[in-house]
């Protein structure tokens, strides 16, 4: 058992996954429930998509559930969806089911990887790449124990022909392409309006129609679309988000072929 055996093993397989990341279909921003799902049916299709996730696990807001009890629930409309990825469904009452969110996270992960999705785990998008017009087309990544320890490292850079914002609540893709580049998104005003304080029935609703391209070459996913159009929040139901990310994947799809 040689030490630098191990060694090697581990960086050149990461280095090959990593090489293989830097010109790419699509690129997500951010590994939670909205993200994987995205990613995995992009694979599908056959495009190649890349996972960075910023923290040291993936699942996003899943392994807390609800307040830390450690569950999600689904609609019914999100139903196929966890059945596509394996997951078992408790039904609690008509229409809304209960899910182990560990168990969702675990299983969406290793489709994701089965179907040759790259996830990175501890590498934050700090920026975006632009090109004429401001067309975004890549994403500026780094170490997050970089920025953690706020030490001056420069970052490194992945092409693609997408992007998808799945920060989260924080829509930090979103915020930083209004910031950075001045630009008009295709919102009312323009710009991030924030999230609304908690109304699930509504959130839920807005959810699917705020996942849209918002930006030539950026797409909202997730809680990042009601975020982004100023819809509300909807605690720990979790169907919206997985069909947010089946309808980013197929935007994101149209746009590669195109
Ligand atoms: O927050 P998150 O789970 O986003 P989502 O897919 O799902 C939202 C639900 O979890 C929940 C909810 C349910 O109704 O409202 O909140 O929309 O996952 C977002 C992921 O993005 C990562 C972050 O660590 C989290 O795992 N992330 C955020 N900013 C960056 C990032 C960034 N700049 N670069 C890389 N990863």
């Amino acid at each position: 058992m040689d030490e630098v055996i191990i060694s090697r093993a581990i960086t050149e397989s990461f280095m090959k996954d990593f090489l293989d990341s830097l010109n790419i279909d699509v690129a997500i921003a951010g590994a939670g429930p909205s993200g994987l799902v995205a990613a995995y049916y992009l694979a599908k299709k056959g495009l190649k998509v890349s996972v960075f996730e910023r923290h040291l696990k993936v699942g996003g807001g899943m392994p807390g559930g609800g307040m830390m009890f450690n569950r999600i629930v689904v609609q019914e409309e999100g139903k196929s969806i966890m059945k596509e990825f394996g997951i078992g469904l408790k039904k609690y009452r008509k229409g809304l089911y209960v899910a182990d969110s560990l168990e969702t996270i675990g299983a969406m992960c290793a489709r994701c990887i089965r179907e040759g999705v790259k996830i990175f785990n501890l590498i934050t998008v700090e920026d975006v790449v632009i090109r004429e017009d401001d067309r975004i087309s890549g994403v500026v990544l780094n170490w997050s124990a970089v920025g953690w320890s706020k030490l001056h490292v420069d970052p490194l850079a992945a092409k693609s022909k997408v992007v998808i914002d799945a920060t989260g609540h924080d829509a930090e893709i979103a915020r930083i392409v209004e910031k950075k580049i001045g630009a008009k998104l295709f919102t009312e005003d323009g710009k991030v309006k924030g999230e609304r304080s908690m109304w699930a029935e509504v959130g839920e609703k807005a959810l699917l129609e705020n996942t849209k391209e918002i930006y030539p070459g950026l797409i909202t996913c997730g809680m990042v679309a009601n975020a982004v159009f100023g819809s509300p929040r909807m605690g720990a139901i979790f169907g919206g988000m997985l069909l947010s990310g089946k309808k980013a994947a197929q935007i994101a799809e149209k746009k590669c072929k195109a």
